[in-house]
């Protein structure tokens, strides 16, 4: 073991390679390997590469590496397809483009198919990056098919994330999935040969996508360099290396004027579990907890919840609460990773951030955001502490 870990961070490919389908495979020797590497401090830069299919990553990949070879650097690759079998078109297409590199020792590549829940590909790929930058590759590119949730989830292990979108992929980018555009550090707008790529430009600044934009012909190696410098230009410094924004349900809150009252509807006719049942002095309240739906997710193992809110003095915020607006709807709390980075943009949005985050009930800090922000209702947002490095 000792020996086989050793190899891999003097780069030795055929060791690396061995490593990594023990990794995906999750074999106990891969296992062990990653408790190996476990206190290995995070030295390659990580950049993700999503977008719709056929925008052109793979292509942009490929000249993002041999760009990288010719500055001396060593590159890692890995093409995610969550979508396909590992026989599919995409990642064959992978395999044809980047043979160019094959018999280049300072590039790694490897393609993984989906195996399992969308959070095991994203916590199988945060392995192989690690085990990438134990290798000594100073670059990792993460190519994904910009379709769905676990690509997200994948786009979240990267330091910096490059939507590639590309002219006439649909004429709207309103018909692209919003959670794409969302992960977005930065835009490349690929094939910009062919017409339509100011348009892609305009329609993503009046839909308000504020990430700096660049143009590439990948296939040309066009844009290429200047791709690269808005990467490398990027304030990675400012946001926690490895934690990505995200958003998840963490409980609503609803004040009521009893819990043993509603009790019965939560657990008798719903057929919810109550898990939890406390009162919380600081706020004087007493909480029941009932989860609804497993874990969801890669964020984190707590399952949403529905909190039921009894005022246990009539100073608590809930008395007033249900004095003024009757029982119901409290507030809605969201798990965010990230959350300085996204308070900094409410706050310049200019949202009514109530204070400055503190700890919470279970130690977590949360800020609130008031209903005039909000639509209406009163908003927590609870910091989510998992690190993906
Ligand atoms: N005209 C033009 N064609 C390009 C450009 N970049 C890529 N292509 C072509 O577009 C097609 C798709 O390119 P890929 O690099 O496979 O795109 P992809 O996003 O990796 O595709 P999937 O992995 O299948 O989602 C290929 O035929 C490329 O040659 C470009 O800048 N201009
Ligand atoms: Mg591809």
């Amino acid at each position: 073991m000792r020996d086989w870990a050793a190899r891999i961070s003097s780069g030795d490919a055929r060791a690396l390679a061995r490593a990594a389908t023990a990794i995906e495979n999750r074999d106990a020797a891969g296992i062990a390997l990653l408790r190996e590497f476990s206190t290995h401090p995070k030295r390659a830069l990580v950049i993700g590469i999503t977008g719709p299919p056929g925008a052109g990553k793979s292509t942009l990949v490929d000249r993002i590496a041999r760009t990288l070879r010719i500055e001396g650097k060593t590159a890692g690759i890995l093409a995610v397809d969550p979508s396909s079998a590992i026989s599919g078109g995409a990642i064959l297409g992978d395999r044809i483009r980047m043979q160019s590199h094959h018999s280049d020792p300072g590039i790694f590549i490897r393609s993984m198919a989906t195996r399992g829940a969308s959070g095991g590909l994203a916590r199988t790929t945060a392995d192989l990056v690690r085990l990438l930058d134990v290798s000594g590759k100073d670059t990792i590119l993460l190519e994904t098919v910009g379709v769905g949730q676990s690509e997200i989830d994948v786009a979240r292990v990267a330091d910096v994330t490059v939507v590639v979108l590309a002219p006439g992929m649909g004429d709207d980018i309103q018909a692209i999935k919003a959670g794409i555009l969302e992960v977005a550090d930065l835009f490349a707008i690929n094939k910009a040969d062919q017409p339509g790529a100011d348009r892609v430009k305009w329609e993503l600044h009046s839909a308000g996508w504020a990430a700096p934009v660049v143009e590439t012909v990948a296939t040309e190696g066009k844009g290429i360099a200047e791709l690269l410098a808005a990467i490398r230009g990027l304030p990675l410094s400012e946001k926690p290396r490895g934690v990505k924004e995200s958003f998840a349900i963490d409980h609503l809150g609803v004040a009521v004027d009893s819990i043993d009252a509603a009790a019965d509807f939560y657990e008798l006719q719903l057929g919810l579990r109550m898990t939890l049942r406390e009162t919380v002095d600081r706020e004087k309240v007493h909480v029941a907890m009932f989860p609804v739906g497993a874990a969801a997710g890669a964020s984190g193992d707590v399952a949403p919840r529905i909190e039921l809110l009894e005022p246990s003095a009539p100073e608590s915020t809930i008395a007033k609460f249900i004095e003024k607006r009757g029982p119901g709807l409290h507030h809605i709390a969201i798990r965010v990773a990230g959350l300085a980075r996204v308070l900094e943009r409410l706050r310049a949005a200019g949202a009514r951030v109530l204070g400055e985050p503190k700890p919470g009930a279970g130690g977590h800090m949360c800020v609130f955001v008031h209903p005039a922000s909000t639509g209406g209702v009163l908003l927590e947002l609870i910091e989510d502490e998992e690190n993906w490095n």
